[in-house]
């Protein structure tokens, strides 16, 4: 039976789809849920316009002037629904420990029952007066060894076309499912179902929001928000929450895989004059500037170097037979943050977002099109910000108002990309030769440190720290321990994670020393260290490639560096500054290491570790002794 007719609702399967399981688990949420109707997702561009145009009629997109920025939209959000929700994100595991404390956890039974099974279970009656929406995407390139497929079930047409962008998404997908593929299911409601003759609202949403994972049987639940990563579910949920718990789960089944990992990660190629490409995976946490070192642009000192993105957000790292580790980027796009980006800042961003691109929360300008804080110099005399109010300079000097929210976002395909590698559609990955981890932290980090092994790579990662920004809500400015930038995408405990990345090195050691490759290296970055005038000393963005260029010669054996108690340093002479005016006492500004800051960091380690004792890897608390000792020896 392809068409199932439940009460007053047409499930409207298309005879391609052929997956039994799925068209059941569709009724069933169907019905959970009230939905009004539902529509199977094809991922054609014919679709994609189709459902843009509902969402102009419907007040949530503005089409913005195609003279302008060619087939492109603005959406803006209700206020209260502006970024993720940390504290309303739930990992439901059987065990409360398997969590971890870093997560929010409830009893699994007992989160079925408030969103699936209860009275007043919230998904019940969710979608009323709601299509549902069947959005089948692949996380990775359609059909490829390494992808993983999931099936969003939303009842938001601004999800549909988000996902359109940033997954492979569509029938090529029900095609490689077959009869009985292995899909990972995900729900979402913006949680604001219509009476009959009820109008909507620009951007339904909820006040309780749940955006709650079952890592036992991979599904995750999502309610009350249309936003980012709580709406477009295979971004944070699943291609780090779930995929996270399912590398994990690899290393401990009876085929003896090494498992793999999903992180909170760029990827980069770096080309030298001479052809030769090297690859980079970097964790910074949200809004910390992933996409801009994605997209750099080496300085002009650097003339034949050339620096290609792979991905600006999220890396799937597995192992490989040789020992050395292949990234793909599971992503097709890019949810990049709109404020700061401008053509100096990010060039090629800039170029990618000239066209087919969805704003979320940034400023209208009178002529119909975008702008938000840092896209240029001058701003327009005139506009409507991004909560629809009008916006000059003047106002925005006397109440502090911002034509763009500080999270907004653009949605853009990655192929829009300049800088995009040949390379990042590629099944087999590419291979890493260093991994980057940084924070944001206007104090005590040095510009660049390299760990001497990658138990202490793994250490400086796990103890890593980073002032909160705008891109979760909550608090700014606040410095909190962000554990390999993974923090708010953990899917399981914490320190179990840390033990997989140590017996993943302990393997990768193993295999390397049969194949001759190399482990990868380990770096500690921080662009955002500040001099006594509260502005940042590092310029950033495209300068970065300087040190990313120490990082090679590190790589190659040929740079050189000063060992001090956390690692390895670059001299103010181990650096190229040619082109660039940066003094050895602004140099000295970002590197140096201050004692009685250290003495501070250390006993924040100390309190991270005393929150993730169960479980915690001897190793960690063995290298935090170390580095003590060295401390009070220097
Ligand atoms: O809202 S998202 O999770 O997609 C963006 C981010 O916080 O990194
Ligand atoms: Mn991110």
């Amino acid at each position: 039976m392809n068409q199932p007719v439940m009460e007053g609702l047409r499930l409207n399967v298309p005879a391609y789809v052929k997956h039994q399981r799925l068209i059941a688990w569709v009724a069933e949420v169907a019905a959970l849920t009230q939905a009004k109707d539902v529509y199977w997702c094809d991922g054609s561009e014919e679709e994609y316009d189709r459902l843009c145009a509902q969402l102009v009629a419907a007040g949530t997109f503005k089409k913005l002037n195609p003279a302008l920025r060619p087939n492109s939209y603005l959406a803006c959000s209700d206020p209260s629904d502006v970024a993720r929700v940390e504290d309303r994100t739930y990992i439901c595991s059987a065990k409360k420990e398997d969590a971890g404390p870093t997560n929010n956890w409830m009893d699994p039974a007992e989160m079925r029952t408030l969103l699936q099974t209860g009275d007043k279970a919230l998904f019940k009656g969710a979608m009323a007066g709601r299509t549902l929406y069947v959005v089948p995407f692949s996380m990775g390139p359609i059909g490829s060894p390494i992808a993983h497929i999931g099936i969003e079930l939303s009842d938001s047409p601004y999800v549909a076309v988000n996902m359109r962008t940033m997954t492979r998404m569509g029938r090529a997908v029900l095609d490689v499912l077959g009869q009985d593929g292995t899909f990972v299911p995900c729900v979402h409601t913006v949680g604001a179902p219509l009476q009959a003759g009820q109008a909507d609202v620009k951007w339904p949403c909820n006040q309780t929001k749940y955006i709650v994972h079952f890592p036992e049987t991979r599904e995750i639940w999502s309610y009350g928000s249309g936003y980012g990563g709580n709406a477009l579910l295979g971004k944070k949920c699943f291609a780090l929450r779930i995929a996270s718990t399912m590398g994990r789960a690899d290393s401990q089944g009876p085929s003896g895989s090494p498992g793999w990992l999903a992180e909170h990660m760029l990827i980069l190629g770096v080309t030298s004059p001479a052809g030769k490409k090297y690859h980079f995976a970097a964790a910074f946490p949200s809004a910390c500037g992933k996409t801009n070192f994605s997209m750099l642009i080496p300085p002009a000192a650097f003339d034949g170097w050339k620096v290609t993105t792979i991905g600006d957000d999220i890396a799937w790292i597995k192992p490989g037979t040789d020992g050395r580790l292949y990234a793909i980027n599971p992503e097709a796009g890019y949810f990049g943050v709109a404020p700061g980006t401008n053509t100096l800042t990010n060039f090629n961003c800039m170029a990618s977002l000239n066209q087919n691109v969805i704003f979320t929360n940034v400023g209208l300008t009178d002529d119909g099109d975008v702008w938000w804080e840092g896209m240029t110099d001058t701003p327009p005399a005139h506009l409507i910000d991004w909560q629809g109010k009008d916006w000059t300079p003047a106002i925005a000097k006397e109440t502090g108002a911002k034509a763009a929210h500080p999270n907004a976002r653009f949605t853009v395909s990655a192929i829009n990309n300049p800088a995009l590698d040949a390379d990042w559609d590629n099944p087999a990955g590419v291979p890493i030769d260093a991994f980057i981890f940084g924070g944001r932290r206007s104090t005590t980090v040095p510009l660049v440190t390299e760990a001497r092994d990658w138990v202490e790579g793994v250490y400086m990662a796990a103890t890593m720290g980073s002032e909160t920004t705008a891109a979760a809500a909550g608090q700014q400015g606040v410095v909190r321990r962000d554990p390999f930038a993974m923090l708010p995408f953990m899917g399981y405990n914490m320190s179990d994670y840390f033990q997989h990345w140590l017996d993943m090195g302990k393997k990768l050691q193993a295999l390397c020393a049969t194949s001759g490759a190399k482990l990868p290296a380990i770096y500690c970055v921080n662009w955002f260290r500040k001099g006594a005038d509260g502005k940042f000393v590092w310029p950033g963005y495209g300068e970065n490639m300087r040190v990313l260029k120490w990082m090679l010669d590190r790589v190659e054996g040929t740079g050189q560096g000063e060992e001090h108690a956390f690692g390895v340093t670059p001299r103010y002479q181990d650096i190229n500054w040619q082109g660039l005016n940066f003094s050895q006492e602004q140099f000295n500004i970002t590197t140096h290491i201050d004692k009685a800051a250290w003495a501070v960091e250390m006993g924040l380690h100390e309190e991270l570790f005393a929150q993730l004792a169960y479980h915690l890897p001897a190793e960690l608390p063995a290298t935090k002794a170390k580095i003590e000792a060295r401390l009070a020896a220097e």
